[in-house]
């Protein structure tokens, strides 16, 4: 090839598509904040951890398992858990740069820290399935188990790509739920895929005339988690500096309130 200034030109902006930062392409979790996600109203990441800039790019491919499930296992500090009740639906939303045709999605909570996961809800093929007009207010709702019991829960994305290389993303909200004193959640374990050469990989599947492997989501184990009674955040939480909240509720709940709100004011996030 021959560098004219037009060529040049062309292949330095071909050059600029394929460097520039990892945060304007792939997808992220962002409501809930993934951990060290860097999108408006996410809080601080904890002490020791910085804002994750890709945090948008994949845990893994077929070929090599690049990070861990949530990327890191070091969550938000205690203060910074975005509170829901026992059967809330979130809306979750995301941070997308390139939606690789939609997927399949799991949603899946662990109250261990990471250990246990169980799916509270999946959707197969069409999630992330996105334009450019559409993808600033796209939303899934994920609902909480009604009888969830209260505590602090790791709240995990997991999607398998339709189209491009095969990958496997996973983000993960530090979340407290406030629900029965104890209990169980029932469910099926996440299948992961698309990681590494000893997990399943899923082909392309860009059109609904491609095999999608949907079947596989059936193969999934049950699996039940049980909690146990007072579970008060001064017992599990993640800041021994917490202090007991069972005589006043609503305390955690106004200090992230505050929390969240003066970092907006103070135009860090
Ligand atoms: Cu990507």
């Amino acid at each position: 090839m021959i560098l004219t200034p037009n060529t040049l030109f062309i292949t330095l902006a071909i050059l600029l598509l394929f460097t520039k930062p990892n945060v304007h392409a792939h997808t992220g979790l962002s409501t809930p904040c993934g951990r060290y996600q860097g999108a408006a109203g996410c809080p601080f990441p904890p002490p020791g951890q910085v804002v994750d800039v890709n945090i948008n790019a994949p845990i893994g491919t077929n070929l090599a398992q690049v990070q861990q499930l949530c990327k890191t296992s070091v969550p938000y500090p205690f203060a910074s858990r975005t509170v829901y009740k026992a059967g809330d639906i979130i809306q979750t939303a995301y941070s997308i740069g390139s939606w690789h045709g939609g997927g399949h999605c799991q949603w899946a909570l662990s109250y261990d820290r990471e250990k246990t996961w169980v799916v509270i809800k999946t959707e197969i093929r069409t999630c992330l399935r996105v334009t450019e007009e559409t993808k600033n207010g796209y939303r899934v709702p994920v609902m909480l188990p009604k009888d969830a019991p209260s505590g602090n829960v790791t709240f995990m994305w997991l999607w398998i790509n339709a189209i491009g290389q095969r990958e496997l993303y996973s983000n993960c909200a530090d979340i407290r739920i406030e629900g029965r004193d104890g209990g169980s959640v029932k469910g099926v374990e996440p299948l992961i895929a698309n990681y590494g050469p000893s997990n399943p990989v899923f082909p392309e599947f860009p059109t609904d005339e491609y095999p999608d492997l949907h079947e596989l989501f059936a193969t999934r184990r049950a699996v039940t988690i049980n909690v146990k009674g007072s579970n008060s955040p001064s017992q599990i939480g993640t800041d021994p500096a917490s202090p007991p909240e069972t005589s006043q509720p609503s305390r955690a709940r106004r200090s992230i309130l505050t929390y969240s709100s003066s970092l907006r004011t103070s135009g860090i996030v």
